[in-house]
């Protein structure tokens, strides 16, 4: 398991700010955010390589998603989300990271009188979506969203019915503890779908909304939770994406992952 750090902490801050904390994190991945202030063109993609290289980074993606719905009913609205996540697959792809991580579809307005259509929908995109980044060697991995938004893919039971409606796929999950813990579902993936989880997001809360809080700084209970990930032999990387006492949370994680 390696530990990784989303620059979500700084996501209010300027681009060159991120980068300026890039030069002395001390971890093994970087998970960066391609959207608001940070997100990528082609010369800061050259700059977050070379930043990369000399800090010896591996590197995972945030897909965009300020108003990106890829279930969006609007043809238009579903077109321009999905174009801004196929230039953001090619920038990471030029980056070179190994895993690009997206949300699920929302549920729109009108998803609540024809809720097949949305859950179709949602299909179809994230079909488009892992096509597209396998052709750009990156893969692309499915995120839990969170009540009280209105994403199709919350549960363990929401993804069992997407894996089995979507037949023969490689796509993995992102297991995002926090997301998972407001929906008081943390030990139902890991009983349901320890196979699916590739990737991992790590912040707490106090199971009622997304405070993206330190390790142990809420209710969630990371010695059992970094235990579970060994036992189900997780290979992938721990993003923490905690927006408070980043330098607390990683030492406590390596702590953990030493001595669980
Ligand atoms: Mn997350």
């Amino acid at each position: 398991m390696k530990i990784g750090l989303s620059t979500l902490f700084c996501f209010e801050q300027p681009f060159t700010t991120m980068l300026k904390y890039l030069e002395t994190i001390d971890v093994e991945n970087i998970e960066l955010i391609d959207d608001g202030q940070h997100a990528f063109n082609e010369s800061r993609i050259k700059t977050l390589k070379e930043t990369v290289k000399k800090r010896g980074f591996e590197t995972s993606v945030h897909a965009p998603f300020m108003d990106v719905n890829i279930a969006s009913f609007s043809k238009s609205a579903r077109a321009s989300a999905m174009l801004r996540l196929k230039q953001s697959i090619q920038y990471s792809s030029e980056l070179g990271s190994r895993y690009w991580v997206f949300h699920p579809g929302l549920q729109t307005d009108v998803g609540q009188f024809s809720p097949a259509l949305d859950w179709k929908t949602n299909l179809e995109s994230v079909r488009e979506i892992i096509d597209f980044a396998e052709k750009f060697g990156i893969t692309a991995t499915i995120e839990n969203g969170l009540h009280p938004l209105p994403f199709l893919l919350k549960t363990a039971d929401d993804f069992l019915r997407f894996y089995e409606d979507f037949g023969e796929t490689s796509i993995g999950l992102t297991l995002d503890i926090g997301h998972a813990n407001v929906n008081n579902q943390i030990d139902c993936f890991f009983e349901k779908l320890p196979e699916k989880i590739v990737h991992a997001h790590l912040h707490d809360n106090h199971g009622k909304f997304d405070e993206h809080l330190g390790l142990g700084d809420g209710n969630v209970d990371w010695q059992k939770t970094v235990r579970t990930f060994k036992r189900i032999s997780f290979k992938g990387t721990l993003v923490i994406e905690s927006t408070k006492n980043v330098e607390e949370s990683i030492q406590r994680l390596k702590e953990l992952i030493i001595h669980p």
